[in-house]
């Protein structure tokens, strides 16, 4: 049949179609039982499950071996993709291991009798959690859809010891404890001894021959780690090659004969400090100066590593690097590597400013991940002048030029060159680091339409107006591989069966399901595996919080970072309105009872974020009220499980039926939870924000439960002085909430806990929860009504998934190839 232009263009964002994958069983059988035999005084859980990890490890890692071969040879011709990220959230790789092998489902088959199920053999492992939550996890989708599009990529990180903090709940505060990951060593990673750069800090710059030279006080030695990373019905392997900061030299050897232990390997602490913690912080640059040196660290060594490659591969054609390497900055964190791109090929390779910066800018991409200005990141130029003294020339030098531009342009503009410069100067001097990334890159793009629209309307506005064509959108996408075919057999099981298995490789395919989203068998179908999953969530709180809940009851679930921005204070504010309407009115709103529901939280907050942690405390103490208190039972209950992470993300979203993305709107950049509850069958209750709104548009608007202000009517609301206490005095049922949390009917009657809380709703309310509260009540009823009649909530669910094609990381890494990396396609 003759292609369309419009399959062609969706086929190309397809992976390429395979042979039929080799049978690894007996090879996988082999390798298995003699590492199990090498670990026969292991303890069996433990034995078994790293025996299966080392054989998977093994045979993946002769495709990546071949992955690696089959590029380096096509490496003078085809371009390759670095995405620098201080943050790759991976959660556990084993079941993605042997989903890849094609070994997930014949598991117990091929290891014979007495073997530990798939589940036992998984639960072993601790989740690499080397990010903070979306951006993070975002990148190591993009991981997965680099292998499975056969994309020649690396992704570029830090080795962190210690990734997202553990959490654990005492007297409902959260209290952070450290993760330690790698405490058994990563069966996932290989070790690089060739592959070493240093890493300089500090010194001073020598005029040498009429170059530049930086002379750096210390230096500190990049060792990199690979993480292996397979795709899906592909044998390519990805690499995520992690930095490990090690010591340039060893101790010294004659202050340890002297006795002076300490002070003999005090350098080797400076080192290993860098890679120590992943910063637990989404908006401000904690700890400022080992945060700085830690991105440094990543981009200094990234850049050194791809300059590397390239000359080798190209018989040192330096010219080339540009137009061969994409170099793809996730946010502004790994923003210095323009500047350090700049140093090496000026004061290295000897180039000239003009060369030298067209080749950086060829190379250069970067991706906005939010608008809060928070979390703009800025240095001050007495640290950056300390730290990368050569690097702050660059700065000053692509600034004058910059600025100059800037002038030509719009002469007498003075306010406008104050606030374009890549120097704030108001107050305190700083460099402005999304300045650098915009100016250094060729493309820059949002995630999400309505972000990537504010983000010129707002942010860079003033950027826009000089590069109109410089700014895009490329929406977020989740893998369906982790997030469906993983996490959900049963579901992934019943669409095989419905409309064929091709939805993995070209989630497209989940349109198939409309036309048959009414049909009842199906619809039955569909809540049977909804139910199997929300009865193992059950279980699961059961064992964790000691808490019973009704598995027939509604599962309304908000997961993710707390953020005040995210509302989940609003979810909050419902629980208890309807709480005080089931004990005031047992009969339910119209008389017919009330629909049960247990509503679930789960999320971190920034160790420093005091409000965030507030609210951590009020689910707590709102949980246990409304959960001991008899005249509710099983209409209302309230869960907070604790160490939110992939894993535990991967038990919970299967199992929701109500998805909570109620962010202000014109906050929440993109969300990717979104997606993934979507997928697995959740309805969802949401803002028009972010990727909801792509969302709701792909599955028609009636299909989703949208409420709240919209983005311009925030902004009318805020321009015109927004007063929350009005709604306070309107509103009687959001006056009774707000009174009965200050007034301490959930903190033993302390009237103090809350105040402060409660006070900023009533005078400042920045996130315009009063304002939002009515519609967001009013809508809750809604969805109760639906889920009362079974049928056309599963219709609505399965509608739901039917719109989610366009949200698959695939379609997200070929728009990123065709718009801002411009990879050719494979001859
Ligand atoms: C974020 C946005 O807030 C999300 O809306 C978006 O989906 C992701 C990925 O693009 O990026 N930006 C950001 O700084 N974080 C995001 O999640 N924060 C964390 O990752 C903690």
């Amino acid at each position: 049949m003759p292609k369309t232009p419009s399959s062609a263009v969706k086929s190309a964002e397809k992976p390429a179609a395979q042979a039929p994958a080799a049978d690894l069983s007996a090879d996988f059988r082999q390798l298995y039982r003699r590492a199990l035999a090498q670990r026969s005084d292991a303890e069996r859980d433990v034995a078994t499950s790293a025996a299966a990890s080392e054989a998977a490890r093994t045979l993946l890692a002769e495709r990546w071996a071949a992955t690696q071969a089959a590029d380096a040879k096509r490496g003078a011709k085809a371009k390759r993709v670095h995405y620098l990220s201080m943050e790759f959230l991976m959660g556990r790789a084993m079941h993605n291991a042997l989903a890849a092998l094609g070994l997930d489902a014949s598991l117990p088959a091929t290891l014979g009798k007495g073997a530990p199920s798939l589940q036992a053999l998984i639960a072993h492992e601790p989740d690499a959690a080397l990010g903070n939550g979306g951006l993070g996890r975002l990148a190591a989708c993009f991981l997965d859809a680099f292998a499975t599009l056969g994309l020649p990529s690396f992704g570029y990180g830090l080795r962190y010891e210690h990734g997202m903090f553990a959490q654990l709940i005492q007297d409902g505060r959260q209290i952070e404890l450290p993760d330690e990951w790698l405490r058994n060593g990563n069966p996932w990673e290989l070790l690089r001894p060739e592959l070493r750069y240093p890493v300089g800090f500090g010194g001073m710059v020598v005029a040498e021959g009429g170059l530049r030279r930086w002379v750096p006080a210390e230096t500190i030695l990049a060792q990199a780690y690979d993480f292996i990373v397979p795709g899906h019905a592909t044998e390519r392997v990805s690499t995520l090659r992690q930095w490990n900061a090690q010591p340039s030299h060893s101790i010294d050897f004659a202050a340890f004969c002297r006795g002076e232990h300490l002070a003999a390997a005090a350098h080797l602490l400076e080192s290993e400090r860098l890679n120590w913690v992943l910063y637990p912080d989404d908006s401000t640059p904690a700890g400022r100066e080992l945060r700085l040196r830690q991105e440094f660290f990543l981009v200094s060594a990234s850049v050194q590593d791809m300059l590397a490659r390239h000359l080798r591969e190209t018989k040192d054609d330096i010219h080339s690097f540009g137009r061969l390497n994409a170099v793809h900055l996730n946010d502004t964190h790994p923003a210095l590597a323009p500047a350090e791109l700049m140093r090496l090929l000026l004061d290295e390779h000897g180039l000239g400013w003009d060369e030298a910066w067209a080749i950086t800018r060829q190379a250069t991409s970067y991706t906005n991940h939010t608008l809060m200005p928070e979390a703009l990141e800025t240095w001050a130029l007495p640290l950056f002048e300390r730290l990368l003294p050569r690097h702050l020339e660059i700065v000053y030098e692509i600034n004058a030029r910059f600025l100059a531009e800037v002038r030509a342009r719009f002469p007498h503009d003075e306010a406008r060159v104050a606030r374009m410069s890549l120097i704030d100067e108001q107050g305190e001097r700083r460099v402005r680091m999304a300045t650098l990334a915009v100016v250094a890159s060729h493309t820059v793009n949002g995630v999400s339409a309505l972000h990537s629209d504010l983000m010129v309307q707002t942010l860079f506005a003033d950027f826009a107006a000089l590069w109109p064509e410089r700014f895009t959108n490329v929406t977020n996408g989740v893998t369906p591989r982790r997030w469906l075919a993983q996490a959900n057999p049963g579901l992934s099981a019943l669409l095989d069966k419905t409309i064929g298995d091709g939805w993995r490789a070209d989630l497209g395919e989940l349109k198939k399901l409309a036309p048959k989203a009414a049909g009842k068998k199906l619809g039955q179908d569909f809540l049977k595996t909804k139910q199997a999953n929300k009865q193992r969530l059950a279980d699961y709180i059961r064992r964790e919080l000691g808490l019973a809940v009704n598995p027939d009851s509604l599962f309304d679930v908000q997961i993710k970072r707390i953020h005040e921005y995210k509302r989940q204070l609003l979810n909050l504010l419902h629980v208890v309105a309807r709480y005080q309407a089931i004990v005031a009115n047992p009969e339910g709103p119209n008389g017919q009872g009330w629909q049960p529901r247990t509503v679930v939280f789960a999320g971190k907050a920034a160790s420093a974020y005091v409000a965030a942690k507030q609210i951590i405390q009020l689910i707590h103490d709102v949980a246990r009220v409304v959960n001991s208190d008899p005249r509710v039972g099983d209409k209302l209950k309230l869960a907070f499980l604790p160490n939110y992470g992939v894993s535990l993300a991967e038990i919970i979203i299967p199992a929701a039926d109500l998805s909570e993305q109620i962010s202000t709107a014109g906050t929440e950049a993109s969300g990717t939870g979104n997606m993934k509850f979507a997928l697995n069958g959740a309805c969802t209750i949401g803002t028009w924000d972010g990727a909801n709104i792509e969302m709701a548009q792909g599955m028609g608007e009636d299909n989703m439960f949208v409420f709240g202000l919209r983005t311009e009517q925030v902004a009318q609301i805020k321009a015109a002085g927004y007063d929350p206490r009005l709604h306070y005095e309107e509103n009687l049922q959001l006056r009774g909430v707000l009174d009965a949390i200050v007034g301490g009917a959930f903190s033993h009657h302390d009237h103090d806990r809350y105040k402060g809380l409660v006070h900023t709703l009533l005078t400042r309310d920045p996130y315009l929860l009063l304002a939002d509260f009515s519609s967001y009540v009013a809508t809750q009823l809604e969805v109760d009504a639906l889920y009362a009649q079974p049928a056309a909530w599963a219709e609505r669910a399965l509608r739901n998934i039917a719109g989610m094609g366009f949200f698959s990381v695939d379609r997200t890494i070929g728009e990123y190839r065709d718009k801002v990396w411009a990879v050719p396609a494979k001859r």
